[in-house]
């Protein structure tokens, strides 16, 4: 049987063979991993840990906060805030940027997280996940080091330096993207080890699969109503093939699915909130996804440009979704193009 790659050995590999990851990075992404370990930990519990129901309060997005939000969050900082990689953190549980306190040493990373995506899921055990997302802090004066600000964050997803999600299902994966491909481990947990199970994961560009709302068919843009419908008709219609449907409300197993076999996923702008470009927050949610989603062959789109180039103009922005399967994703960003 030929020896396990861990973690650890995977990154030291892309550091030392592949020069992609500087060992501060390195070290860091391990911390985030272990972070995911202890927040494994009490999704695991459930109601044994009093880990379920609602905190009492809302985030920054008016968005009930449940406890695990918050106990996935704290743990996150926790972990990462003293070992000297990072400058600043940015969550979607916290208004706005939390700096490295002055009492820790600071490094030139800055950490976004969704702590806990898909909270709707949480109280009836259906599959949530931690979303994150690295960025280096630009400073072209190294002389003069202002405080860390929010406009640090504001970088377009091309320039993320490493990307990932940890999945809670019925197994725990953590998936990561240093730009040389995506790669997942599995925990095992009797050793509490992240094991590599797959390297060089590949999204088909071609797919009979979609996820997406379809309570909010009603409020649609026009590209997306055509979109689906045409995929609703099934053989008869101008597709060919009969689509099947997945939804689970958490982004986290969405995606991760369509790592695993292929598909699309739309969260996309609709007439509910016709101000706000879409559900999904862009930092730490879609560009994240987003980077995972290319790494793999697939892409990520706005319907009407790629994810990956927007520059962000605050930390919370919303935009709107529709990633994995490339052939897919061209057709409806066609969609959106024969709309305008
Ligand atoms: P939370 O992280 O606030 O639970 O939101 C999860 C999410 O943003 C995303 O993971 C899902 O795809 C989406 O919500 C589900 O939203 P709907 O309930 O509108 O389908
Ligand atoms: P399997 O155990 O064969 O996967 O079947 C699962 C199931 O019978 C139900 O759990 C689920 O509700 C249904 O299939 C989903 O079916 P569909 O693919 O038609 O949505």
């Amino acid at each position: 049987m030929s020896p396990r790659t861990s973690l650890t050995r995977y990154l030291i590999e892309q550091q030392r063979v592949h020069g992609s990851i500087p060992p501060e990075l390195r070290l860091l992404i391990e911390v985030v991993a272990r972070a995911c370990k202890r927040i494994a930990i009490s999704v695991n519990k459930g109601a044994l840990g009093e880990v379920l129901g609602s905190a009492g309060s809302e985030n920054v997005q008016g968005e009930v906060q449940k406890k695990l939000d918050l106990i996935a969050n704290e743990v996150l900082i926790e972990a990462n805030e003293w070992g000297g990689h990072l400058a600043a953190m940015a969550s979607e549980e916290m208004d706005g940027i939390y700096a490295v306190p002055n009492r820790y040493p600071k490094g030139e990373y800055l950490l976004l997280f969704d702590p806990l995506d898909g909270s709707s899921n949480i109280d009836v055990n259906v599959s949530i996940g931690t979303i994150f997302s690295v960025l280096r802090r630009h400073n072209d004066d190294p002389l003069r080091i202002e405080p860390v600000a929010e406009s640090d964050f504001l970088q377009p997803g091309a320039q993320q330096v490493a990307a990932g999600y940890c999945i809670y299902g019925p197994q725990t994966t953590l998936v990561l993207t240093v730009g040389n491909g995506v790669a997942l481990f599995t925990l095992e947990r009797e050793q509490g080890s992240w094991v590599l199970t797959q390297d060089g994961v590949q999204i088909p560009p071609e797919t009979k699969e979609f996820a997406i709302n379809m309570s909010n068919m009603r409020h649609w843009d026009a590209p997306v109503r055509r979109y689906i419908d045409e995929c609703l008709q099934g053989r008869e219609g101008p597709r060919g093939k009969d689509f099947n449907m997945r939804w689970v409300a958490s982004m986290v197993a969405d995606v991760h699915r369509i790592l695993c076999r292929g598909g699309v996923f739309l969260y996309p702008w609709d007439k509910r909130e016709p101000d706000k470009p879409g559900k999904l927050r862009l930092l730490y949610e879609a560009n994240p996804m987003g980077w995972i989603v290319e790494q793999a062959g697939g892409a990520a789109s706005t319907g009407r440009g790629r994810i990956l180039d927007l520059v962000p103009h605050s930390l919370h922005q919303r935009v709107s979704v529709i990633l994995g399967s490339r052939n897919e994703v061209e057709r409806i960003e066609r969609c959106h193009l024969e709309h305008a």
